[in-house]
């Protein structure tokens, strides 16, 4: 037996031996076609025809209809009376947008060119960007506005660089968000759904849904955005450039009323905070102005709106993520962004990259929780520059809660 085994073991060897052979011989093989592929000389307009395949979306966008309502990007404004009426009515009390244009807006709709020009000069080298993972949480929000969330960023990202894009359900309790968005999804590739199991807010639910990912860098956005041509391509190209980079899209807005595109290929607004620690939107300064080399370079940002951005899986997992004592909403878009800067790490937007979003007419649920996030980010990250920041939000007590309304006010300026 022990014989037969030695054998058995030198056959298996030798077999291994082949396999190893033949695996060997295949894989120069496909290494030297490769070579000759790459140095093999093209004639112009070759290698871009290339890239035009390279860059194909997940899904082909439906042929234009102009006709249609909102298309392009245009305001839809509808003579609505009786019944109609209080039905639109209806649906901005209850979403504080006007969801009832939005369901007659098709799901997949263009939008305008509206980015520097400059853009769409900018070659990528669509096989060594890295791949993304679309995160996209959402509470109680409309069906149409979600799923036209969904459909542009499948319309709008390359195939090869979309990993996946994958919904949290952070604990709705609207019937169209069971059953049919579980149907409605399980016929869209790529697209994944899970499911909270409490409340858990923003933070939690970007991390519950960042847990089943599979991409090189997460792209984190709201549930009621709508995606710019080209807009995935430059917040990759630059984390690959600097791995340790945050880059935030252009925030372009989307009345909420009329579902117009209001965005513009002007300079965009970084981001700031007052010492209540209140988001603020700013011109660019003239020090960043001289540090960039071209209008369509990135500019550095202190702080970012919260609901959009990219940023490596490493480089996010190296930060710590977010601070998950976080709750519901509001203050951990300023706590991200100190984290960031104060872990060697920078905080961008890209020019190029355009997202739009839907700014609601006001902030549709409560802000309660936004203060305590808030004295958090000064406790974690402000040092000594905390006591401005109480200085700045002195401190009612009203039945034991600590409540100051400028402070509650605060996230519904960085309106997202
Ligand atoms: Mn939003």
């Amino acid at each position: 037996m022990a014989h037969c085994g030695r054998r058995n073991r030198s056959k298996l060897l030798l077999f291994f031996f082949g396999v190893t052979l033949v695996g060997y011989l295949i894989f120069s093989r496909h290494n030297s076609a490769d070579v000759r592929v790459t140095n093999r000389r093209e004639a112009p307009g070759e290698r871009q025809l290339d890239n035009k395949e390279l860059k194909k979306p997940v899904y082909e966008r439906l042929p234009l209809d102009l006709n249609a309502l909102g298309e392009m990007g245009r305001a839809v404004k509808l003579n609505l009376n009786g019944e109609e009426k209080r039905k639109e009515e209806e649906s901005i009390k209850k979403h504080q947008i006007n969801t009832y244009v939005s369901d007659k807006v098709s799901l997949h709709r263009r939008l305008p060119e509206r980015w520097n020009p400059l853009c769409k000069e900018l070659k990528y080298d669509y096989r060594s960007l890295p791949t993304t993972s679309v995160v996209i949480a959402f509470y109680n929000e409309a069906w149409s506005t979600l799923l036209r969330t969904v459909h542009s960023v499948l319309e709008t990202s390359p195939d090869i660089l979309l990993k996946e894009v994958v919904l949290v359900d952070d604990y709705s309790d609207r019937a169209h968000l069971k059953e049919p968005l579980e149907k409605y999804i399980s016929g869209l590739r790529k697209v994944r759904l899970i499911r909270a199991t409490k409340r858990e807010g923003l933070v939690r639910a970007r991390l519950l849904g960042a847990s089943i990912t599979t991409g090189d860098v997460l792209t984190f956005l709201d549930c009621h955005c709508e995606c710019h041509e080209g807009w995935l391509e430059p917040l990759l190209h630059r984390i690959k450039e600097e791995p340790s980079a945050v880059v935030c899209p252009v925030i372009d807005v989307i009345d909420w009323n009329t579902f117009e595109y209001l965005g513009n290929s002007g300079e965009p607004q970084i981001g700031g905070f007052d010492w209540r620690l209140v988001f603020t939107w700013h011109v660019i300064p003239d020090y960043e102005q001289k540090r960039r080399r071209s209008s369509i370079d990135v500019i550095r940002s202190p702080t970012m709106a919260g609901g959009l951005f990219a940023v490596s899986r490493n480089y996010f997992h190296y930060l710590g993520t977010y601070d998950t004592g976080m709750e519901v909403w509001g203050g951990e878009n300023l706590e991200f962004s100190f984290r960031i800067w104060q872990c060697g790490g920078s905080l961008e937007v890209h020019p190029c990259s355009h997202v739009g979003h839907v700014f609601p007419k006001k902030a549709p649920y409560s802000r309660s929780k936004a203060l305590a996030n808030s004295v958090r980010a000064a406790e974690v990250w402000m040092d000594e520059y905390k006591e401005v920041y109480y200085h700045r939000n002195p401190p009612r007590t009203t039945g034991g809660l600590w409540r100051c309304e400028r402070a509650e006010e605060a996230p519904r300026e960085a309106g997202l």
